[in-house]
């Protein structure tokens, strides 16, 4: 992993502790302003701490390529694009659940994963914000929800079972709020949340969970990150 860099423009806060939603926006503007330029295609996740990038993103002209945050993007006056027609994107920037010193993520809390994945996936450098709070040295360490599975609905009991027997664990239908009935993601899938017992070789557990019949996507993000930055406590910004 890289060693830890500091952002100087942002150590002239007060040294007292900001608050998780400030680390947030610390991050994001930190990650806009060292990775986005005008005139580029950029992919845009989900999640609370983007909300602060796409705010940033708001005094450039970009495409944004982004379909959890489609009016937050509108509302600040940003075109709006798609995969149809720009396949390849020249960033993408979005939140994390946990992140680990190999820059291995968690995705998926949301439960957007799939589609974030994807985004990811077509963008030349893949650019992760986050506060404090998701700085883990291993998975599960800091997010105790485990890893999201999408996983087409008729096939949940299976791979769940499939899961708990080869790696360990419990994988849990993701329940709504109300306990009314399953999650549905965007895709008219279910989320299984594997509560996993120990750390894992993330790289292999990818693949093996992604061969198992009836799973869409993993919300385990494996050397797709570039560089994540994070918000701290103390108004620095920490990137790895
Ligand atoms: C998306 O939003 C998801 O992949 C992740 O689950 C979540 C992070 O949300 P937040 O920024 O609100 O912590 O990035």
């Amino acid at each position: 992993p890289q060693p830890w860099r500091h952002v100087c423009g942002f150590r002239s806060r007060s040294s007292s502790a900001v608050m998780a939603e400030e680390a947030k926006k610390l991050a994001a503007y930190a990650a806009v302003d060292n990775h986005i330029q005008n005139n580029q295609v950029v992919g845009v996740g989900s999640g609370s701490t983007i909300v602060y990038a796409v705010d940033r993103l708001g005094k450039l002209y970009c495409k944004c390529v982004c379909e959890g945050a489609r009016q937050l993007i509108l509302k600040h006056g940003l075109s709006l694009s798609d995969l149809d027609r720009h396949p390849e994107l020249d960033v993408a920037i979005d939140g994390a659940d946990e992140v680990d010193a190999s820059l291995t993520l968690i995705k998926g809390g949301g439960g957007c994963l799939t589609q974030e994945k994807i985004v990811a996936g077509c963008a030349k450098h893949f650019i992760v914000i986050a506060d404090y709070r998701k700085d883990s040295k291993a998975l599960g360490q800091q997010w105790k929800k485990g890893v999201p599975v999408e996983v087409i609905p008729i096939a949940y009991v299976p791979v769940s079972r499939a899961i708990a027997r080869r790696f360990g664990g419990e994988a849990v239908l993701r329940m709504a709020v109300s306990k009314a009935g399953p999650v549905v993601t965007d895709n008219s899938n279910f989320i299984l949340d594997w509560k996993f017992e120990h750390a894992q070789n993330w790289k292999e557990v990818n693949t093996a969970i992604k061969m198992i019949p009836g799973v869409v996507e993993t919300g385990l993000f494996v050397g797709m990150a570039e560089r994540v930055y994070f918000g701290m406590e103390d108004g620095s910004v920490k990137i790895r």
